[in-house]
């Protein structure tokens, strides 16, 4: 299908009498998939409000309409685990993690903001031991209800949308008693997004309609701003449920203006959501600066407002949820010498909104699916409005230039007002531009001073836990395999100390087991470091031991292969293991050996020989002297 305007030579007709398109249904964001917003949560609490305010305050930056989390799982899932509120069949806790500290954050700043929940996976229990979330339905939507749940009883926080398990085969089975679930506990207004995959479920909607009824969307990732027309005539709505991942240089600013667009044009996808929100994970983790925006340095500060801010912006500070895309042909199409045009209108047909997009090829590529050849030339417009905005007589308008081979960006700058003559006027398009036109006034560049600049992390460091609050992570340590979290020690004279707290294989998102747990912090580029921990391993549900590590050379999935030099103390049997120089226990000097040569650098970490208790307290990094 392809739409372009041909009559009349190079114009855009903005016609909403013959009837109007889907409804928008937001621009979003993913935090999760997984701890993709874990350092962020460090922040001073100023430089962290603006941070916020450059995600989700109306009129400011991106303005999101729609915040996706993980529903915390225990397991790794890209950049680290998110703890579940439910370790275990006995345990329900919804005090962990960072996620509902950052749905009030985003609920405070825009009331309106929708709120979507999705697993990456489960703990062990919820499969009754079979390591599949399908094996006993009730019991996965029960625990995926009590998430809905607690949202609303603990933090007051509505869920409109949850999902099935990411990017994992879905179950029909489990879908509707999902639906049956969340329907009988009072969460009828909880719509269920299916399946947070590709396009597989379409067929089994048009054959089931049970199937069709528990599901509202059908979301899916990165669909390359395309649809199957089974899935345009399903009757649902479709969703670009994940997208962008991409680098957040220009070309990622260049890949999201031309998805945000043109997943409508092409796919009739009628919301698009970032992976991921913001990168607030270490580099050497994958998909270092892959968020709309980065946030890397929580110990000096330092935050960065890339170009994929002020692109969302152009849609989000111009639109709501609920307002109306125009049909095809009338203000929704491709550009005669190549680039998009979307339009939209409210209810009231008394707002008009007009975003153009001309990404060029090369300057637009998002990390997946390959982008198929086109071109795109400077042009010269002539927009014709007809219908219910026929006598505007203006239109304010935004612009934005990503800047290549040297030329600075311009993001989000308001230019003069577009004069409209007999319904006509005439606007310049040059290459990897943004326009908004838009009889919207309240559009505003919000703006904090520079924040303070980058530095490396802090040595020497050290952490007693004691400034956090029970059930929260400890700052700077990233879970990679297990939930590290802060509870009271048994041992009052330790005050707070870290435990790792799952105690059987979780259901991963990660196409192996992950059996050692480790939680990392520091600089991958760190060498030779000086480490120290007091541990204490509880009687009740024990782990057989622990280590601390140097030079750990990797996490995410790949976590469970990690080399570097692990100190392992395991008590049980006596035994001791270390790969380098020296290692004492209670001030005994226990080793003093070579190291190996690789890895040569990493991060510090600490860890236990399998799932089971241990608790971490006084954790010091410095130079070894
Ligand atoms: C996605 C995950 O859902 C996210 O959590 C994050 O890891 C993201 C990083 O790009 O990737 O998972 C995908 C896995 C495989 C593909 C696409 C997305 N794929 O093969 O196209």
């Amino acid at each position: 299908m392809k739409h372009e305007y041909i009559s009349n030579g190079n114009s855009i007709l903005i016609d909403d009498s013959q009837g109007l398109g889907r409804p928008f249904e937001g621009i979003g964001a993913v935090s999760g998939g997984g701890a993709t917003s874990k350092l962020l949560i460090n922040y001073e609490e100023k430089l962290r409000g603006q941070i916020l305010d450059y995600l989700f305050k109306p009129n400011f930056g991106a303005s999101l309409q729609i915040l996706k989390v993980e529903i915390g799982g225990d397991v790794q899932s890209t950049d680290g685990t998110e703890a579940s509120h439910m370790h275990n069949i006995w345990d329900e806790n919804y005090q962990r993690g960072y996620e509902w500290w950052l749905m009030k954050e985003a609920k405070k700043r825009n009331p309106h903001i929708k709120l979507y929940g999705l697993p990456w996976g489960f703990p062990g229990w919820v499969g009754n031991g079979t390591l599949s979330p399908y094996t006993a339905p009730e019991l996965t939507a029960e625990y995926v209800t009590k998430w809905v749940k607690g949202a609303k009883q603990v933090h007051n926080l509505t869920i409109d949308y949850v999902g099935i398990f990411n990017e994992h085969k879905y179950d029909i089975t489990y879908i509707k008693t999902l639906r049956k679930v969340l329907d009988s506990r009072g969460f009828r207004e909880t719509k269920v997004i299916g399946t947070d995959a590709y396009w597989e479920i379409v067929p089994d909607i048009l054959k089931d309609k049970s199937l069709a009824a528990a599901i509202y969307a059908i979301g899916t990732h990165y669909p390359g701003t395309i649809s199957p027309s089974d899935a345009k005539t399903s009757g649902k709505p479709l969703w670009a449920s994940e997208d962008y991942s991409t680098f957040n240089d220009e070309v990622g600013g260049g890949c999201w203006a031309r998805i945000l667009n043109q997943n409508y044009v092409n796919g009739l996808l009628t919301s698009t959501i970032a992976w991921n929100l913001i990168g607030s994970y270490y580099n050497h983790l994958p998909w270092f600066r892959s968020g709309l925006m980065t946030a890397v340095h929580p110990w000096s500060g330092h935050y960065s407002v890339p170009t994929p801010i002020w692109v969302t912006a152009h849609t989000t500070q111009f639109s709501s949820i609920g307002w109306r895309y125009f049909a095809h042909g009338n203000g929704v199409g491709k550009l005669p010498q190549g680039g998009s045009v979307v339009s939209m209108t409210n209810e009231a047909k008394d707002q008009l909104s007009i975003v153009i997009e001309t990404m060029t090829h090369n300057h637009s590529i998002c990390v997946r699916p390959a982008l198929p050849k086109y071109n795109v030339s400077p042009q010269n417009i002539t927009i014709t409005l007809k219908g219910s905005f026929a006598t505007l007589s203006h239109m304010n308008v935004w612009y934005s230039k990503l800047g290549f081979s040297g030329t600075a960006d311009q993001m989000f700058q308001k230019r003069e007002s577009l004069f409209f003559k007999n319904g006509q006027a005439t606007l310049y398009l040059g290459l990897d531009e943004v326009f908004t036109l838009t009889t919207i006034t309240t559009g505003n560049k919000g703006s904090y001073p520079r924040p303070p600049g980058p530095k490396p992390f802090p040595l020497p460091y050290s952490d007693n836990f004691e400034g956090l609050q029970v059930s929260q992570e400890p700052y700077n340590l990233v879970p990679q395999v297990g939930c590290f979290e802060i509870v009271k020690s048994q041992d009052a004279s330790h005050g707070l100390v870290v435990r790792q707290t799952v105690l059987e294989p979780p259901i991963e998102s990660c196409t192996w087991p992950l059996v050692y747990p480790i939680a990392i912090i520091g600089d991958f580029n760190w060498t030779d470091t000086a480490l120290e921990v007091d541990f204490e391993i509880p009687q009740v549900n024990g782990t057989n031991g622990v280590f601390v590590a140097a030079r750990v050379d990797r996490g995410s999935c790949p976590s469970v292969n990690a080399q570097g030099i692990f100190f392992y103390i395991l008590p049980q049997t006596g035994k001791f293991l270390g790969g380098h120089s020296s290692g004492s226990l209670n001030s005994k000097e226990i080793f003093n050996i070579d190291i190996p040569t690789i890895p040569l650098r990493g991060w510090a970490a600490i860890g236990t020989d399998g799932f089971g208790y241990a608790d971490f307290d006084n954790f010091s990094i410095s130079q070894p002297k």
